[in-house]
């Protein structure tokens, strides 16, 4: 089998820094030699995005586009210059997530109404809005990958909102990999256990939750932004090709402990 991805089109989306998962996950696809699309929320973001993309080694034909998941028209329009730009694309990795910092603390209880909308919007809506706009550009078939945590499956302290948002998004997930099984478009999730991220940043005790990885979690340590990477290499790539619908989790076993 050929798992080299050479000649194969990728949209990631959600680069915020060198930290990010999507940048792991973009490294990992580079490295099969897949062309790469990347989109950021804001301009803003633009810079480090163009300057980490320079870092790729080898040939570099990186396309760059800002798209904010919350605007139909903007992902519309994004879909639309991609497909004018390079025609086809084999897949997207979508690794946005947002919840009002005041939301990720203390009780879920006091989730605002404003405060559920805008988690469920940008973290498991534009999943559904991406799939859609995507569609017609995955002509030859395609992997869709989304990131998920364990705060959708069970409680875990803090996460509150987000993890109401993300138990939405792999209900998603499944209901688009039934809908865009027939074109020949799988779609999975990604379960990563935490990795020290900008979203990570100031939200809850990190310290305190990476100790209990290494004290409980099967393999005794975090995972890796490369190894996340080399599993969504794995959903893009034909490996996979009768894997649909499915969470994948990458989080050194932590959530077989009861
Ligand atoms: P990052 O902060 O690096 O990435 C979050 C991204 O979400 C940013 O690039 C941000 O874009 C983007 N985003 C937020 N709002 C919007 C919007 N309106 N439109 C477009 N993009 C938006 O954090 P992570 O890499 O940690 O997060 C990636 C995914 O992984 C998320 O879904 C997260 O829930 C998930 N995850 C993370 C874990 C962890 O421990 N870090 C564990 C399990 C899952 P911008 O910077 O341009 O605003
Ligand atoms: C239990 C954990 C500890 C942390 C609790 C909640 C984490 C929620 C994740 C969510 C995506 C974080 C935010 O939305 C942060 C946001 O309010 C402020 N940050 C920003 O605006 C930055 C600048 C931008 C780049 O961030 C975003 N998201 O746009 C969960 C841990 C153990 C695992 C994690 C971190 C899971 C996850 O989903 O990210």
């Amino acid at each position: 089998m050929n798992l080299s991805l050479e000649g194969r089109t990728y949209v990631v989306m959600g680069v915020a820094n060198k930290r990010s998962i999507a940048w792991g996950i973009a490294r990992s696809l580079h490295e099969a030699g897949a062309r790469l699309i990347f989109t950021y929320a804001s301009e803003r973001f633009e810079k480090s995005v163009r300057d980490l993309a320079d870092t790729l080694e080898g040939e570099n034909n990186s396309l760059f586009y800002e798209c904010d998941v919350t605007n139909d028209e903007a992902i519309i329009q994004t879909f639309e210059n991609i497909q004018n730009d390079v025609g086809v694309i084999h897949g997207l990795a979508h690794c946005i997530a947002f919840a009002n910092r005041d939301e990720l603390k203390d009780e879920f209880l006091n989730t605002s109404r404003d405060g559920f909308l805008t988690a469920h919007n940008i973290s498991s809506y534009s999943l559904t809005a991406v799939a859609r706009a995507s569609k017609p550009l995955m002509s030859e078939g395609g992997s869709i990958i989304t990131m998920t945590y364990l705060g959708g499956e069970q409680v875990v302290q803090n996460y509150n909102v987000m993890g109401v948002a993300k138990a939405s998004l792999d209900a998603s997930m499944k209901y688009l990999a039934n809908d865009l099984g027939k074109h020949n478009i799988r779609v999975n999730a990604i379960s990563a256990g935490p990795i020290r991220t900008l979203s990570a940043k100031g939200v809850g005790d990190f310290n305190q939750i990476l100790q209990e990885i290494e004290e409980r979690a099967p393999l005794r340590r975090p995972v890796t932004q490369e190894e996340v990477g080399d599993t969504a290499y794995y959903l893009m790539s034909d490996l996979s090709r009768g894997v649909t619908g499915e969470v994948i989790h990458v989080d050194s076993g932590f959530n077989i402990i009861g």
